[in-house]
């Protein structure tokens, strides 16, 4: 049975600046925390709580490295020098749309400027005019796990309150200069994610909180980027015409590992949390329960009359998410909780996990997409979805017929929401071409359909080769349908 997809679905990838550009120096780029908290596969980062709690020495040590000339393709793939390349190849897939996003040190390369860096911003001219020569539509995120260094150092990222200005700046330069390209706009990436890795998110070094006061200050770091989101909503509302400003969220669907009332009632205090972040975006304001939850713990945050109204006027057009696994609670202390990226859960005895225990859910996609299309109704895209996995080159051919498994379960799941009625308009894939992985900075943590001969120390041709699965999603992008 052929099962088709809405009219113009669309149909992509997605990819983040910090993890295929590489050019981590060039024309004029500043260093942005990105280039400090992954600096090098398999290194200190391996370690979870040193991934997340990112301290000052760390930082100094990553920067003597950055200046390792002997690293030159350090962080990403050279997307910077083969865009031209990489985006034919997703248009040979069909792509209707690629998710990127903007390096903000590349436009600001401290942030503080007050005009900003030329040669930054003609380079996603560049990948945009050949976007559009290539039919394929921009979906662009402004701040993807990453900020100029500088206003890490100096304010401790979003823990202070100037830094909203410099976003806004950022993201005016950005629409101004694209508004003839790029009608789509999502505004943090996986804003929810803060607290998981506050460094990459929010430019907060561990050790420069305030004692005692550590979670007070990555609220109100929080609560300056639901504001700075505002009021760039607002801006691109006005700049660009017809433009749509989406949130983007990490959609941990959550269920109880028991019928026990503790263990519901611990899933039930999980999913608001959950909610808490696309809540605030797309209502408008903060959640009673959460802050309230919040005062509970002494957590006070300093709002102004001024900015709940712009929270309130200023919402978004359409709620977008990342989705790789749902999650499990338990009230029981032994049972058994597997890491996942900086996730820990508990472990859901019903699914199979990756060779990084994330564990592959795809009837959890569906209940994702019904649970935020009834709460909302409004429109949703994913933006994120996709396993990482080892990869071999056999004759020059990459077999991956796990990849298209995973994917195929995952679009059946999505077209039976559709069919129920949820307003799902587009999918993009997570790293449609092999990238440096978020979390462990691992090259051989392989999301993509095109292969990158590039190995965990950077060492490699960069040469690109089509997968299996290329001719696959090709497939189903050219029949808007699956089998
Ligand atoms: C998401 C991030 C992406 C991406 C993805 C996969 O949370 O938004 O940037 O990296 O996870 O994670 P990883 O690269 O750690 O496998």
């Amino acid at each position: 049975m052929s099962r088709k997809f809405p009219d113009n679905f669309m149909w992509g990838g997605a990819i983040a600046a910090n993890q295929v550009e590489g050019a981590w120096n060039v024309d004029g780029k500043g260093l942005s925390v990105a280039d400090m908290a992954t600096y090098k596969p398999n290194v200190d980062n391996q370690d979870y709580a040193k991934h997340v709690n990112i301290t000052s020495e760390f930082i100094d040590k990553a920067r003597k490295d950055t200046s390792d000339k002997d690293y030159p393709k350090r962080r990403g793939i050279d997307f910077y020098h083969h865009y031209k390349e990489d985006l034919a190849l997703f248009a040979e897939m069909g792509f209707k749309t690629l998710r990127l996003s903007i390096a903000w040190s590349r436009i600001f390369p401290t942030g503080e400027e007050s005009e900003p860096n030329e040669l930054g911003l003609q380079f996603y001219e560049n990948v945009f005019k050949e976007m559009k020569r290539l039919n394929i539509e921009p979906i662009v995120t402004l701040s993807h796990y990453e900020m100029p260094l500088t206003l890490s150092n100096k304010y401790n990222g979003w823990v202070s309150r100037t830094v909203i200005d410099d976003f806004v700046r950022f993201s005016t330069a950005c629409f101004n200069r694209y508004k003839d390209y790029v009608k789509y706009w999502l505004t943090f990436n996986e804003i929810d994610s803060i607290h998981r890795h506050p460094f990459t998110t929010a430019g907060i070094v561990n050790d420069k909180l305030t004692p005692g006061k550590e979670k007070q200050e990555i609220y109100q770091a929080l609560h300056h980027q639901f504001v700075a989101s505002a009021i760039v909503t607002k801006l691109c509302h006005e700049i660009i015409q017809g433009s749509q400003v989406g949130c983007m969220i990490t959609k941990l669907t959550t269920y109880p590992l028991t019928p026990k009332p503790e263990d519901v009632e611990a899933t039930l205090k999980k999913n608001l949390e959950n909610y808490f972040y696309s809540d605030v975006q797309v209502f408008g304001e903060y959640p009673k329960l959460i802050l309230s939850q919040l005062e509970r713990q002494g957590i006070h945050i300093q709002m102004t009359e001024e900015e709940l109204k712009v929270l309130k006027e200023h919402t978004v057009d359409f709620i977008s998410f990342s989705y790789y696994m749902s999650m499990t609670e338990s009230v029981d202390p032994d049972a058994d909780r597997t890491p996942g990226n900086t996730i820990v859960g508990v472990k859901n005895p019903y699914l199979p996990a990756t060779e990084w225990g994330w564990q592959i859910d795809p009837k959890g996609l569906k209940i994702s997409l019904i649970e935020l299309y009834d709460r909302y109704k409004k429109p949703l895209m994913i933006v994120e979805n996709g396993m990482g996995a080892k990869d071999v080159v056999e004759d020059g051919q990459i077999h991956d017929p796990y990849r298209i498994k995973y994917f195929q379960e995952h679009f059946e799941q999505m077209w039976e929401a559709i069919e129920e009625g949820v307003d799902l308009f587009g999918y993009t894939s997570w790293g449609p071409i092999d990238l440096v992985s978020a979390s462990t900075s691992q090259m051989s943590k392989r999301y993509g359909f095109i292969y990158v001969d590039q190995d965990d120390e950077g060492n490699g041709s960069l040469e690109r080769m089509r997968k299996d699965s290329f001719y696959w999603y090709k497939g189903v992008i050219e029949n808007n349908a699956i089998d």
